[in-house]
């Protein structure tokens, strides 16, 4: 194990930029300045769905320590801040009348960085949905395009001429498949029908953002997908198949529909029965010219057929109509989220998008990095050499000519970890959840010297 990143700024082109990243609802403190609710507090408040029940009401208390946690961030050397903003605190009924006091939480915010020369990158939706618009069907209604493009014209008005970038949706597969399918995050349904109508909506609801801040003359828009290399368990073609099946739904719907106006075959197979009534109609608008792909990379999994029998009560996935997949155990280690550690696939995933979908478009890797217990100190090496062999892996890519332009470390602190709560602890900066006080670890002390070592 290594106790030091293996990097350097000098490693990197002069305008490579290291950034970190969170989002609203994993740090602010939902329940303060005039938020309205969101369908993470009801679904966290239902027993069974979030370890503990715990929700994002407190957080990290973010809303009043804004201040030193920018702080945290320009005295690590970071360059770009990816932070994102809440839907229900700009607009408490998710439509109509905005809440002076979120915009103004936004835009000193907005101030703050640019204060200490830090960038400020900005995602509209990392999931918390306004209650009254889930009440409406949340992403299985085709309104909810129209009334996020709304919000993002609202909040843009506001900061949009002082952001270095933007992206409307964080993670589309997490916002339709994850949530609506497996039911593992908000609003927690098992249903093909809802998955596929989400799976298009979502994508529509980009593509309106990006129009929509376009007319407001913005620039250096993006979109942010996560990827997650499917393994198939042997070598059977039972297995070859459902591990693409996976692959086709994770990695490659949400590509194909904004970089090629397409969703892929295999997959829309499956889906065509469910998806919304006249569907082509809206895949131009899908496909809106965007400036970069971030792409967020974690892990792998390794996948098999699912046992026909799985689940007969129709309580899970694996009842639905649908030619599905299982997840296996893999045998890499893994961190503590149980998630295997593959850097081998952030270079493939890299290498993957330039070759079939984005050219010469600016890549980021826009989220990156593990959950590792519990520990402030030294005792962070784990984290520290998973960086190293992702910030390594991305580095392949790079010498494979992949234009690589960021690297964004999640996260800043530790936070919210939706349904597993508190206890799973992504932060390169400890966060005491009684206290709040915050503790840099061991890795944040490594990315400052590896970020201070500058370019001879
Ligand atoms: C990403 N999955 O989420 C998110 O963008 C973050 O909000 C989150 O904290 C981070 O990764 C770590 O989990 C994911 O179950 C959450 O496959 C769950 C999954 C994938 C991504």
């Amino acid at each position: 194990p290594q106790t030091d990143l293996t990097f350097n700024r000098a490693d990197f082109p002069d305008d490579f930029l290291f950034g970190v990243a969170t989002s609203a609802y994993q740090i602010e403190g939902h329940a303060q300045g005039g938020a309205g609710t969101t369908h993470w507090d009801s679904f966290a408040a239902t027993p069974g769905n979030v370890v503990r029940a715990e929700d994002g009401a407190r957080a990290c208390d973010h809303l009043n320590r804004w201040e030193g946690d920018l702080d945290l961030i320009r005295d690590a050397g970071v360059d770009v801040y990816r932070f994102s903003a809440s839907w229900a605190r700009v607009m408490p009924e998710g439509r109509g009348a905005a809440n002076p006091e979120g915009l103004d939480f936004y835009d000193r915010l907005v101030d703050g960085m640019l204060a200490r020369g830090i960038k400020p990158a900005l995602t509209l939706y990392h999931w918390e949905l306004p209650s009254p618009l889930a009440d409406l069907g949340g992403w299985r209604n085709r309104d909810m395009a129209g009334w996020f493009a709304d919000y993002t014209e609202t909040l843009c008005a506001r900061i949009g001429d002082r952001l270095w970038s933007a992206a409307p949706v964080n993670e589309p597969w997490c916002v339709a498949w994850l949530s609506h399918f497996y039911g593992h995050h908000a609003p927690g349904m098992r249903d093909i029908r809802a998955a596929a109508r989400a799976m298009h909506h979502v994508g529509l609801a980009h593509g309106r953002a990006i129009q929509a801040m376009r007319a407001q003359g913005m620039g250096n828009l993006g979109a942010v997908c996560n990827f997650e290399y499917a393994s198939p368990v042997d070598g059977t073609p039972e297995a070859i198949k459902a591990a693409e099946l996976y692959d086709g739904i994770y990695n490659r719907w949400f590509l194909g529909a904004m970089f090629k106006g397409e969703y892929p075959a295999d997959v829309l197979e499956g889906l065509a029965p469910h998806m919304p009534q006249g569907w082509q109609d809206d895949m131009a608008t899908i496909k809106q010219p965007v400036d970069w792909l971030g792409l967020n990379y974690y892990t792998r999994k390794v996948i098999g057929p699912a046992a026909a029998e799985a689940d007969v009560d129709g309580s899970s996935p694996a009842a639905t109509p649908w030619p599905h997949h299982e997840e296996r155990p893999g045998p890499l280690p893994k961190t503590q989220m149980g998630w295997e550690i593959f850097p081998q696939g952030l270079t493939h995933f890299l290498t993957f998008a330039r070759d079939n979908y984005t050219g010469d478009l600016p890549l980021y890797v826009t989220e990156n990095g593990m959950a590792n217990p519990d520990v402030i100190g030294a005792d962070d090496t784990a984290r520290i050499d998973y960086l190293n062999n992702h910030v390594a892996a991305a580095q392949d890519a790079m010498a494979q000519g992949v234009p690589l332009k960021g690297y964004f470390i999640w996260s800043l602190m530790d936070n919210y970890e939706w349904s597993l709560g508190y206890e799973k602890r992504f932060g390169l900066v400890h966060v005491d959840f009684d206290s709040l006080q915050r503790t840099p670890k061991a890795s944040y002390h490594a990315l400052a010297r590896a970020l201070a070592r500058t370019p001879a």
